[in-house]
């Protein structure tokens, strides 16, 4: 079966994928893709300012036609964020072709497909390369646990440069052959008005819907709302809920290996947990020590996970190197609970240098690293503060000249991206370290 073989049904004439500025249908799509795949055959690797429009859509269609790679780039990515993810992928932009072509002969399920840039605890994001049998496997385990099919339209806002927006966002419409309605903004006005039979967001997003209650019951109609990307609070579960008359189904993932466990669409939904591993998920929690953990519900442990959705490895000095797994068991850097049941708890993460602010997975360090290039900072230390709205607000605390919060707010925002930002800074005389003078960001408050 090919990548997107819904795409492929070209006599298709349905609408495809709709943005506020207009329609495509599959015919439409495959026609514009074909003529960007003709434009870049034989290119290595390519990228994609990942705008949220149907130009985007018609980018990343063409590129996977053709097997060449591509790597979407937030659109307000800022200029050392740019720089680093064009040198690092040595990718050439992507420019727009009016032309046509044939449709390529499907590429190997073993060639990348994507490679999408994502931060570590320290240092610049990493391109994570993912392959076509990968994206496949998740898409076909995700249809088969939501009851996905080409009956259903799928409606979100989400950005289209991570795995939730455009793997499952876009790829997966296309792959399934549902339509799609993309809001350009994940707005609970923007849900509310445009109808769908399944919905995605991430838990911010749930949050605002279930504070908006209009917004929120004319969801009702939907069959599936699904949240991912960070933790869904219990409240907003119950709020939705109420609100609904439907609990909303979460699912986990992460870039590295695609979405791994989910509640199911003909299932139990729990508040707090995330799910059963999907068809193909092999699931397990080691101690410190590598010991493995019983699934008792309680023993809390890392969690690491084995399957075909996992990547081919991280892009590294113009090969790819491969992920460093355990036994086989790829870390996720998770700690969760496995019930009897199999049903998963996530508890947070190991390490709390890996912030996620709005469904965004945002490194202390790259924060760090951009405050300090500021002439003003002379320390810097970034912590994720838990947040109502954002599950997490990236905080600093900063040793500086005098220098006003706001700028260093923006300094942030245009370099790397306007997520990236510190929501408060705090200027101190200094930043609690131990004796080997490392920041103990646990006394930061
Ligand atoms: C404000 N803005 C600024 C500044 N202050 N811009 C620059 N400098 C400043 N100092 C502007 C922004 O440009 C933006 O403008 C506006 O303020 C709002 O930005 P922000 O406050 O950041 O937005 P928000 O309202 O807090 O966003 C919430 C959100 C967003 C919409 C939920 O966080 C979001 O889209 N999250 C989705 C993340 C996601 O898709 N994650 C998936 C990765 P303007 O609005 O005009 O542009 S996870 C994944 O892929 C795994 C596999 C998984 O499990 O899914
Ligand atoms: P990213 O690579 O940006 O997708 O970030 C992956 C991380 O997001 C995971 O390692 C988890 O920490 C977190 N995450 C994703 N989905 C969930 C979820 N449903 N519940 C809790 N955390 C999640």
């Amino acid at each position: 079966m090919r990548l997107l073989d819904s795409l492929h049904q070209a006599a298709d004439q349905e609408r495809a994928a709709v943005t506020p500025e207009g329609a495509l249908s599959r015919h439409e799509l495959l026609e514009r893709a074909c003529g960007v795949a003709a434009s870049i055959a034989g290119a290595p690797i390519v990228a994609v300012t990942a705008t949220p429009e149907l130009s985007t859509v018609v980018a990343v269609t063409g590129a996977l036609l053709a097997g060449v790679p591509v790597v979407p780039i937030p659109p307000d990515a800022g200029s050392l964020e740019r720089k680093h993810i064009l040198r690092d992928s040595g990718a050439v932009m992507l420019e727009p072709s009016a032309g046509s072509g044939p449709v390529p002969p499907e590429p190997p399920a073993s060639a990348p497909a994507l490679v999408l840039y994502t931060s570590g605890t320290t240092g610049a994001p990493k391109g994570v390369v993912l392959s076509r049998a990968a994206i496949a496997a998740d898409l076909d385990a995700l249809a088969a646990a939501w009851q996905w099919t080409a009956d259903d339209t799928l409606v979100h806002g989400l950005p289209l440069y991570h795995v939730h927006g455009l793997v499952l966002g876009v790829l997966g419409p296309l792959r399934i052959g549902s339509r799609l309605t993309h809001t350009h903004k994940p707005t609970p006005i923007a849900y509310a008005s445009t109808p769908g039979s399944m919905y995605f967001g991430v838990p911010t997003v749930w949050s605002r819907v279930a504070a908006d209650p209009a917004a929120a019951r004319a969801l009702a109609p939907a069959r599936l709302l699904v949240s991912g990307s960070a933790p869904l609070p219990a409240p907003v579960f119950d709020g939705l809920a109420a609100l609904t008359g439907q609990a909303p189904v979460e699912r986990y993932g992460m870039t590295e290996t695609l979405i791994t466990v989910s509640a199911r669409a003909g299932g139990d939904r729990r508040p707090g947990y995330v799910g059963t591993p999907l068809d193909g998920i092999a699931t397990r929690l080691v101690d410190e020590s590598g010991t493995v953990l019983p699934h008792d519900g309680e023993t809390i442990g890392h969690l690491q996970l084995r399957g075909p959705t996992l990547l081919d490895g991280y892009l590294h000095e113009g090969g790819v190197r491969p992920a460093e797994l355990v036994d086989g068991w790829f870390p996720t850097g998770d700690v969760a609970t496995i019930g009897p049941d199999g049903w998963h708890r996530v508890v947070g993460r190991a390490s709390t240098d890996l912030i996620k602010t709005g469904g965004f997975r945002v490194g202390a360090g790259e924060v760090e690293d951009a405050l300090l290039l500021h002439p003003a900072v002379r320390e810097a230390a970034v912590i994720g503060r838990p947040d109502t709205d954002l599950g997490e607000r990236i905080t600093a605390f900063v040793v500086a000249d005098p220098v006003a919060p706001e700028e260093l707010i923006g300094f942030v925002a245009e370099r790397l991206a306007a997520h990236k930002r510190p929501r408060a800074v705090h200027l101190v005389d200094s930043l609690p370290r131990n004796g080997m003078g490392k920041v103990q960001k646990g006394l930061l408050s």
